[in-house]
């Protein structure tokens, strides 16, 4: 068996070796004007903004696409590179669609300066920290090339800290806000009110890329990237990922709002939400943890 990989400092953000190995390609990449940015931290709901946005560019053009190619291919991850498989930046460069759907982790600081100057379009996804926390604590226990999550009760305490891969969440969801408010490119999207109102998020998306797609076509992309739907379509349910064990916990796991009330104690919901004041310190991004 693989050991898992450590997290280290790298800039002032906890990193493992498969986000950094590739930095210089990274920092230089070329983007294109016409290419799409999505971001989040980890497991605040990129593959489903990934899924709508394909679907919106080439789910009528190229119908094939959607059973061939999973996921993780048609949307390249830019900054990841595992020895003798062909990296983010390969990938990216490599991609005959146009335009190219790009996802990234990263922080703000360190987004390739190439998508500024062309002033590219960029989605980011934000979800409420108690479920994200959840998220990342079972996507950790399924995949191998995470980092060891260790017991729930230390796992929390290391979110609050924010030595996750990818840094402090509170950190990442803050800078790009921050950045929404001087950079008009950036569309931010909620994952609580995908789920409280997909259609309306769809038509959102479709107002900030210029798209104008028939009420049909957006009923039917809606309906296509259900919870329920997409976990059983084998090219958005990671389930061809070696790495990852569904049996311990599948990539599609709950899909909800409110899972953390299964996993905080009371008492880790209080320490939270006191830490979480602090750090949280903008009234104008407020993030629903219920709907
Ligand atoms: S990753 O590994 O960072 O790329 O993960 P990411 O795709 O960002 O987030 C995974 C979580 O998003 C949930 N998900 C969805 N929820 C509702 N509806 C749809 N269609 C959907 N697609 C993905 C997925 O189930 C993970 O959340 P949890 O809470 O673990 O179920």
């Amino acid at each position: 068996m693989t050991s898992r990989p450590q997290l280290f400092d790298f800039h002032g953000v906890s990193m493992i070796q498969c986000v950094t190995r590739n930095w210089e390609n990274v920092q230089s990449f070329q983007a294109r004007p016409d290419d799409i940015l999505i971001v989040a931290y980890p497991k605040a709901g990129i593959t489903w903004v990934s899924f709508i946005l394909d679907l919106l560019y080439f789910g009528q053009s190229s119908p094939e696409r959607q059973t061939s190619i999973p996921i993780y291919e048609r949307v390249p991850f830019l900054e990841m590179a595992i020895p003798s498989v062909v990296s983010g930046t390969e990938l990216a460069d490599k991609l005959p669609t146009s335009p190219r759907l790009i996802k990234t982790h990263l922080p703000v600081q360190f987004v390739p300066k190439s998508f500024w100057e062309h002033n590219c379009r960029i989605v980011y996804i934000a979800r409420n920290a108690k479920d994200n926390m959840v998220s990342f604590y079972h996507f950790d226990r399924m995949n191998l090339m995470e980092p060891e999550p260790g017991e729930w009760s230390s796992f929390f305490q290391r979110f609050l800290e924010g030595k996750m891969l990818y840094g402090s969440w509170y950190d990442h969801v803050n800078g790009w806000w921050k950045k929404k408010k001087t950079y008009s490119k950036l569309h931010y999207v909620l994952y609580e009110d995908m789920i409280e109102d997909t259609g309306r998020e769809v038509e959102k998306l479709c107002s900030f890329l210029g798209l104008s797609p028939s009420a049909e076509e957006k009923r039917a992309i809606t309906c296509r990237v259900q919870f329920d739907n997409m976990k059983k379509n084998k090219m958005t349910n990671y389930s061809t990922v070696p790495v990852m064990d569904f049996e311990v916990s599948p990539f599609m796991r709950k899909g909800k709002v409110g899972d953390w009330k299964n996993h905080f104690t009371v008492a880790q919901s209080e320490v939270f939400d006191e830490d979480y004041k602090k750090k949280m310190n903008d009234p104008t991004l407020q993030l629903r943890t219920e709907i």
